[in-house]
């Protein structure tokens, strides 16, 4: 593996084969799909379309996301990390997906207003940009900058999605059996605008960003595709790791060792294997243990399992074939910068959402909801530790894939200065001939964290334009520096790995280093204040949120994160000072409840499905959901509330701070 010395620079002029318009760019994003899981990454899924952009193009090596959906959007489409904007939480913040600074953020925040996507950029030169799939972001699209939008905001079902929009309006939910499947359709949407550009906007350069929902979770794929892969993955995930991390090695993709299965880690969020034997199957495996270890029909349900992530995937490369089709028609293929890349690390979970899951349905089919688990998880991951959520190489690791015949001339080459999803938008910046703005609405934009990659598209030798990279979720935590990566699980101390003897982080250098440890960890900690700096400076005098406090006697004021969030049912017009009056009046035994489970902070939710209260939710404890959710006090805070409440007509989520509305001190 080559270290990031060499320094060079080439300008854009150098990079452009010939003096082409402004190219047009199709990003596609993969969701929760593993580093080796596609042909070209040493993957034994078959993914010709992808495999071909790769031998026409440019693979880096070494490049990352920041190990969730919702973060990794973030920095995707705006070149900031998440953090800066709102869209993930800081260290010393509480883990989960809401508050921060008194205000929501993580999976809820809202960007500060300088933070634009690359739309707003493109379009001052003339581009239309189109957006087909997963979303995940704060706001709506068309006022982000996109021209066109399918946006699927049903996460659970592949088939029969209950919640999408097109062009932010609302469509019908989808029957079962209406022959719907979310990556043909993404695709197909894709395909619609690519035409409709073609027909009336030809003299324009486009964006179009393909952001697929496969292969995240539930497992749910065409029949005819799991078929290809039934009896694929019988030989177990030991084995198919060791063939991934043999044909990686052969490609020149990754050097040192094999990670080796972690059966002890596991999203804190999974059911328990108790759970998952009840509800899913009583061949279901909660852990990353020897294959040797399972009874056959084990074996058989966790191959199937793997055999539907493979379709899934398999599916995905028709479907972007289709589209890369559609350019060649289109005679734009050359000059468009085709990349593609995965939000985050293959995914561990296994939980219960949406519809649930009915063991007597077929695998993979629309009323069956399995998760990969940590075996398969740690195969789709090689040849590195952990899964999505973690900042191990496992968790933050992604295939990039850049294919643009008019402007690279290398082909099927390898490019191995790290780089990071950060980049992506100034690269394309850079190559779309854009420059940032100082300053949106009267506010100053800062710099970007991320830099353009062009100069290390153009030779394999240039100097990565990064200091270090910088590296937070969930609590989990790292910064590479050079080939040096300081990494942590949460509550857990540092390790220290030298990436490029080391990419599979075996073994931890922290003791027999200290020097560097306290080098990068001073690294560390100064990018998260700078973070923590850029996530305020907007935000009015706004102090960080204070403690709940449990014995505060009916004041809800001293809950500041307190939501209330309905997709169906809202307070009917009128109703906040009764809400709050009502509100006051449970709140003694409420809040003794709350204290009694030992949480903190909270939310109350009303279940998008049956119109019921559900949950009064720690942000950081989803299992002390599940059990607030059966008492007898949730049943009557809604019995309390029911008659104020209605079916919220157009169904649109609604999420209202509490504070805000019901709280006027
Ligand atoms: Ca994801």
């Amino acid at each position: 593996m080559k270290r990031f010395i060499a320094p060079a620079c080439f300008a854009l002029a150098n990079l452009l084969a010939t003096a082409a318009p402004r190219p047009n760019i199709l990003l596609i994003v993969a969701d929760d799909m593993g580093y080796s899981d596609i042909g070209c990454y040493g993957g034994e899924i078959q993914t010709p379309n992808l495999d071909r952009l790769a031998s026409n193009g440019l693979r880096f090596t070494q490049f990352y996301n920041t190990s969730r959906c919702w973060s990794s959007r973030a920095s995707i489409l705006t070149g900031y990390y998440p953090q800066a904007i709102r869209r993930d939480l800081l260290p010393e913040t509480e883990r989960g997906e809401y508050g921060m600074f008194g205000t929501v953020s993580g999976a809820n925040g809202v960007r500060p207003r300088w933070a634009q996507m690359l739309p707003a950029f493109l379009k001052p030169q003339g581009y239309r940009s189109y957006h087909s799939g997963k979303w995940h972001m704060d706001g709506d699209r068309l006022p982000a900058g996109f021209d066109r939008s399918y946006s699927l905001e049903d996460h659970n079902r592949f088939f029969s999605p209950e919640n999408h929009l097109e062009d932010d309006v609302k469509l019908p939910p989808v029957s079962p059996d209406s022959g719907y499947y979310s990556t043909t359709y993404i695709a197909d949407h894709a395909i619609k605008c690519l035409k409709e550009h073609a027909e009336k906007h030809a003299d324009r350069p486009f964006f179009e960003y393909l952001a697929f929902t496969a292969p995240h979770f539930p497992l749910q794929a065409l029949p005819g595709d799991i078929a290809i892969y039934r009896d694929r993955y019988l030989e177990g995930w030991e084995k198919i790791r060791n063939e991934r991390f043999d044909r990686l090695r052969k490609m020149g993709i990754v050097e040192g060792g094999l990670s080796p299965m972690e059966p002890e880690v596991f999203p804190r969020w999974n059911l328990t294997q108790a759970e998952q034997a009840a509800q899913v199957s009583p061949h279901e495996v909660a852990r990353a243990v020897a294959w040797d270890s399972l009874t056959p029909e084990q074996r058989r349900f966790q191959a199937t399992k793997m055999a539907i992530h493979a379709a899934m995937i398999h599916r995905m490369d028709i479907e972007t074939g289709r589209v890369l089709a559609q350019l060649e028609a289109m005679g734009a293929l050359d000059n468009t910068i085709v990349m593609f890349v995965s939000d985050n690390g293959a995914s561990p979970e296994q939980i219960l959402r949406g519809g649930g899951h009915d063991p007597a349905a077929e695998p993979g089919s629309a009323r069956s909801y399995l998760g990969l688990g940590a075996g398969w998880s740690t195969a789709a991951n090689t040849p590195f530790r952990l899964h999505k959520s973690w900042t191990h190489e496992g968790g933050i690791r992604t295939p990039l894939v850049v294919h643009w015949p008019s402007g690279i001339k290398d082909r099927n080459a390898l490019r191995h200065q790290p780089g990071h999803v950060v980049d992506l938008v100034p690269t394309l910046m850079d190559l779309a001939g854009v420059e940032p703005p100082d300053s949106v609405e009267g506010l100053k934009v800062p710099a970007m964290h991320g830099k353009s990659l062009v100069p290390v598209m153009k030779d394999d030798t240039a100097k990565s334009p990064h200091d270090s990279l910088w590296f937070y979720h969930d609590g989990h935590r790292g910064v590479r520096v050079g080939d040096w990566k300081l990494v942590g699980k949460y509550g857990q101390p540092w390790e220290l790995y030298n990436l490029h003897e080391d990419c599979s982080e075996t073994r931890n250098l922290a003791e027999s280093n200290p020097t560097k440890v306290m080098k990068l960890e001073r690294a560390w900690l100064k990018e998260a204040e700078e973070l923590r700096r850029l996530a305020q400076q907007d935000l009015p005098a706004v102090q960080a949120a204070p403690a709940v406090d449990p014995n505060a006697k009916g004041k809800p004021a001293a809950t500041p994160d307190f939501t209330l969030s309905a997709n169906k049912l809202q307070l009917k017009p009128g109703q906040g000072e009764e809400y709050k009056k009502r509100h006051d009046a449970i709140w003694p035994e409420l809040s003794k409840a709350i204290r009694d489970a030992g949480i903190r902070d909270y939310s109350i939710f009303l279940d998008e499905e049956t119109g019921t209260l559900f949950a009064v939710q720690k942000v950081a404890a989803q299992n002390t959901t599940a059990e607030l959710r059966k008492t007898e006090l949730m049943k009557k805070w809604w019995a309390h509330m029911a008659d104020i409440m209605e079916v919220n007509p157009d169904n649109s989520p609604v999420r209202v701070p509490l504070k805000q509305v019901f709280h006027q001190d």
